[in-house]
């Protein structure tokens, strides 16, 4: 595939920590960065998100670019991630739904039978143009930063499609997943087509990595999570064409199976230490490469004193060394309430520890 014009500068960044991390390669560093680094957390975030919303923000290249760069500049983190949100391809495949301050995604018809299935539209990349005109104006900017760009895996956008909106149980899916799975298995084929389209207009504009958000998919047991989610997120990331990260929250039992998914790096959330996370991941695959992991600081210890905060840096460094590559991360995205100061100290901090 011809890569469009501006990408081709970007091919020589595999000694960025971040791409070596990923590959299982050393670096002189930890490479940093945060879920969630831009946005509330950052007055200057505010300042420019005052007068739009956040649909119409992630459809401006020029707000999407200034956004995504405001966390990069201030705190010196070795990975730039788009600004964009998991429902974005969503709206531009023509579902009718918003972002609701304070809320999150609503769906003003929630996808709940076969019939709605059937109805679901396919996403052409045009309409996704915005998106990959923002990352070129982007890789002009990015210098050595590499651009992680991402999407939402097909089990969690099912759920605000399903529910309609954030759910606390995600009942109604759970209970479509069960009582009808050949519908089931139509509706996540064509959530993967989406995704993949999505992440393909990513990678072809020129971003260095992809990371593929199941958010909520802690909420299932891990037999239902292999048998009605695995095959679909796999599909997505069989040949995406950069290294990827796969990463939800609460997903301690399910390390193993988000692995079985092929991602090149598993995000791990705050609940499990990262040197066992490295062993049931390794579990997996026993005769794989050794497992690269991305966290997995708790987001809330942002806001503890910073001796605190401090030692559990350390701790989830020294940790990491048990990994094949380890991306230093939270655990989940950053809380809109976090002093944005804290997070450049704790960049500083991981920057000064050898690995
Ligand atoms: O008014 C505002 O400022 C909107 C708040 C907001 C922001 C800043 C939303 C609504 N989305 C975003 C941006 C966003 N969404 C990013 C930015 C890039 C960065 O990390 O800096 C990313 C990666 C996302 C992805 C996203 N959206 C996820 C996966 C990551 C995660 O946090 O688990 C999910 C689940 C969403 C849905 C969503 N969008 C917005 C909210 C508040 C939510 C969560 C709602 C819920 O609890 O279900």
């Amino acid at each position: 595939m011809t890569k469009p014009a501006g990408s081709a500068a970007r091919r020589t960044l595999g000694e960025a920590p971040l791409l070596r991390a990923a590959a299982g390669k050393s670096s002189d560093r930890v490479p940093v960065w945060f879920m969630r680094q831009a946005g509330r957390s950052l007055p200057e975030y505010r300042r420019l998100r005052a007068d739009s919303s956040m649909m119409s923000a992630c459809f401006d290249p020029a707000m999407v670019c200034e956004i995504t760069m405001q966390p990069v500049r201030r705190h010196g983190v070795d990975a730039a991630i788009l600004f964009s949100d998991i429902v974005v391809p969503l709206h531009a495949a023509g579902i009718d739904l918003d972002i609701v301050p304070g809320t999150g995604p609503v769906v003003a018809n929630p996808v709940r039978d076969v019939d709605d299935v059937r109805a679901l539209p396919a996403l052409a990349a045009d309409a996704v143009r915005p998106v990959a005109d923002a990352i070129g104006l982007l890789l002009a900017e990015l210098g050595d930063t590499p651009l992680i760009g991402f999407a939402g895996a097909p089990f969690t956008l099912a759920s605000y499609l399903i529910e309609g909106g954030p759910s606390r149980h995600h009942e109604r899916t759970k209970s479509l997943m069960h009582s009808d799975p050949d519908t089931w298995h139509a509706l996540l084929g064509s959530l993967a087509g989406i995704t993949r389209t999505f992440l393909d207009a990513q990678v072809a504009a020129g971003v260095d990595a992809v990371q593929l958000f199941d958010s909520w998919a802690g909420a299932l047991s891990e037999r239902d999570y292999r048998e009605l989610v695995l095959p679909h997120s796999a599909a997505v990331l069989a040949g995406i064409g950069v290294p990827s990260i796969h990463f939800g929250v609460g997903t301690g039992e399910l390390l193993g199976a988000m692995r079985a998914a092929g991602p090149d790096v598993v995000g791990v959330d705050w609940r499990v230490p990262l040197d066992e996370a490295v062993r049931r991941l390794a579990a997996e695959r026993p005769d794989g490469p050794a497992p690269v992991v991305q966290g997995n600081l708790d987001p809330a210890l942002l806001l503890a004193d910073l001796p605190v905060l401090e030692r559990e840096v350390r701790r989830i460094i020294t940790e990491g060394r048990a990994a094949g590559g380890h991306i230093f991360n939270l655990g989940h995205g950053v809380l809109p309430n976090t002093d944005p100061d804290v997070i450049t100290r704790v960049v500083e901090l991981v920057h000064s520890v050898q690995p």
